[in-house]
């Protein structure tokens, strides 16, 4: 195993890193330093050199150029970048998904799985290259003929959360990429470094292909620097922002404001349904891996089960067996399940959400408490919690962005649907149930209202084949597999006449 000093080298990552790249080119810029610390450890991992709206302003310049020579490239061509973007990500997936692991967190197999995702996603635009599908249609003209078209769109801005350092960039840039579109890609502040390993290893791939700068590019820096102006920037006709559902919202005006298009991924508040013809194991592994994998702070984390009376206190019991067998600590140790919080202001939070669970009734089963071990001196580790709840109280119904888990009796088929719908946000679920009914019925227009729903497995874990995103205020969003793509370009309908005469549409006689 590399030291993680190697694991920086073999990345590209200085003790200052310049906060702006345009694919192959680093530049120089001219905001404050950032450092950024590892929450494992509480290190200095290494130093930005942040970009100023000024330096966002050239790179927007530089992307505008780029589009125009990039959009000329034969989709399949473009796919075969993005072919060899996953190859190079291939290579680089052991200390990438370390040094993920180490600035967010997440424990090694996450990390590791985080890149896979990457490369899953670039095998993907690589076929979709060669599918941007159309249909054609029958006109009701003769000798006339219709289809329509997707035409490339241009900039889009990618605005990822720390949750997800390196995947969500992947999963917009690689299909926007295919699509034709270049990509200014806005981290969250918190992981800055993951993005720039990540640019270090696509500049190799692109400069080996003479691909124009502009193409895929970086803008390192914090809301200091930039705000609220790439989403108001009229340059960027899609902004895919991944993030919470506050910030979304503001997301969302602005970039209405202006017409344009936004992807939103913001939060989700994902249960999961145990009935009585469950298989109890396989509901328990998903659930505690949906709970606290990642520290409970994936989009798609399990927040609430919803257990049947039946079994409520038997598999309750169960849980928290399983809970005190969870082994909290450094997560590059790989026999860790659970690693810290991104930082001291997420466990604060976690605290405070703990206090208003008690405060309106719920009782506490398990942890909740800071985890103190000499090992784990960054002071983010918690021990992760679960907690008896009813679904109506007011910290039910938001997203606390860590392990704390709610357990929810229910007693009819009808009362779990409703309890289950009964959240704003509307982005994962799942139903463990053997009992094709129930199952058939949570799937259909009268059960889950959310983006995903799944059937004996978790919440969290999304393959990258189906479109990935929800309703309500998660915000309306796909992006990933599926047709996603399409929100990525921009649809043409074209008829064309061959014959010699012009009739009009809808039968309509107009002699000149
Ligand atoms: C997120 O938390 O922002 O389904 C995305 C999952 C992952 C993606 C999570 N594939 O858990």
């Amino acid at each position: 195993m590399q030291e993680m000093k190697d694991v920086l080298k073999t990345l590209g990552i200085k003790d200052v890193n310049p906060g702006l790249c345009t694919g192959t080119k680093w530049i120089d810029t001219t905001g404050d330093k950032l450092t950024s610390y590892s929450p494992a450890d509480g290190t200095a991992i290494a130093e930005i050199q942040q970009a100023t709206l000024e330096d966002y302003r050239k790179v927007i310049d530089t992307a505008k150029g780029a589009f125009k020579v990039w959009k000329k490239v034969p989709a399949p061509k473009r796919g075969e970048i993005v072919r060899q973007i996953g190859l190079e990500l291939r290579k680089y997936k052991e200390p990438l998904g370390r040094l993920v692991s180490y600035e967010m967190g997440k424990i090694y197999q996450e990390g590791l799985g985080e890149v896979q995702e990457m490369i899953d996603i670039c095998d993907f635009a690589v076929g979709q290259s060669r599918q941007l599908y159309g249909f054609t249609m029958h006109s009701e003209r003769a000798e006339h003929r219709m289809y329509d078209q997707y035409h490339s769109l241009g900039i889009v801005g990618v605005v990822s959360a720390f949750n997800f350092p390196v995947a969500v960039w992947a999963w917009n840039a690689m299909i926007a990429l295919a699509a034709g579109d270049v990509v200014v890609w806005k981290p969250s502040s918190k992981v800055l470094l993951c993005a720039i390993a990540v640019h270090n290893i696509v500049a190799d791939v692109l400069k080996r292909n003479d691909i124009p700068e502009g193409v895929l590019s970086l803008v390192a820096t914090s809301s200091k620097y930039l705000g609220d102006d790439m989403f108001s920037d009229k340059n960027i006709p899609l902004i895919s922002f991944t993030g919470s559902t506050r910030v979304g919202k503001k997301v969302g005006r602005l970039v209405g404001e202006r017409l344009g298009r936004s992807i939103l991924e913001l939060g989700g508040n994902n249960a999961v349904i145990v009935t009585p013809t469950s298989n109890q194991d396989m509901a328990l592994r998903a659930i505690v891996f949906g709970a606290v994998g990642t520290t409970g702070q994936r989009c798609t984390s399990t927040r609430r089960i919803l257990l049947h009376d039946s079994i409520y206190e038997e598999f309750k019991n169960k849980l928290l067996n399983v809970y005190k067998g969870l082994k909290i600590g450094n997560p590059l140790d790989e026999k860790n399940h659970v690693g810290p919080l991104i930082d001291k202001g997420a466990s604060d939070t976690y605290f405070k959400a703990i206090e208003k669970v008690k405060a309106e009734g719920g009782k506490i089963l398990f942890g909740g408490e800071v985890y103190k071990d000499a090992s784990c001196a960054s002071g983010c580790y918690v021990v992760p919690c679960v907690a008896e709840v009813e679904n109506h109280y007011e910290i039910v119904q938001e997203e606390t962005f860590a392990p704390l888990l709610y357990v929810i009796k229910y007693s009819t088929l009808d009362e779990a649907i409703e309890l289950h719908n009964a959240v704003p946000q509307g982005l994962s679920s799942a139903m463990f149930s053997t009992n094709l009914l129930e199952t058939e019925r949570f799937l259909s227009n009268e059960g889950s209202d959310c983006g995903i729903a799944n059937i004996n497995i978790g919440t969290s874990g999304a393959e990258i084949g189906g479109a990935f995103g929800g309703e309500k205020d998660t915000g309306g969003g796909r992006e990933s597999g599926s047709d996603a793509w399409k929100a990525y370009m921009r649809r043409q309908t074209n008829t064309i006449n061959y014959g010699s005469e012009l009739p009009l549409a809808q039968g309509i006689e107009f002699n000149v």
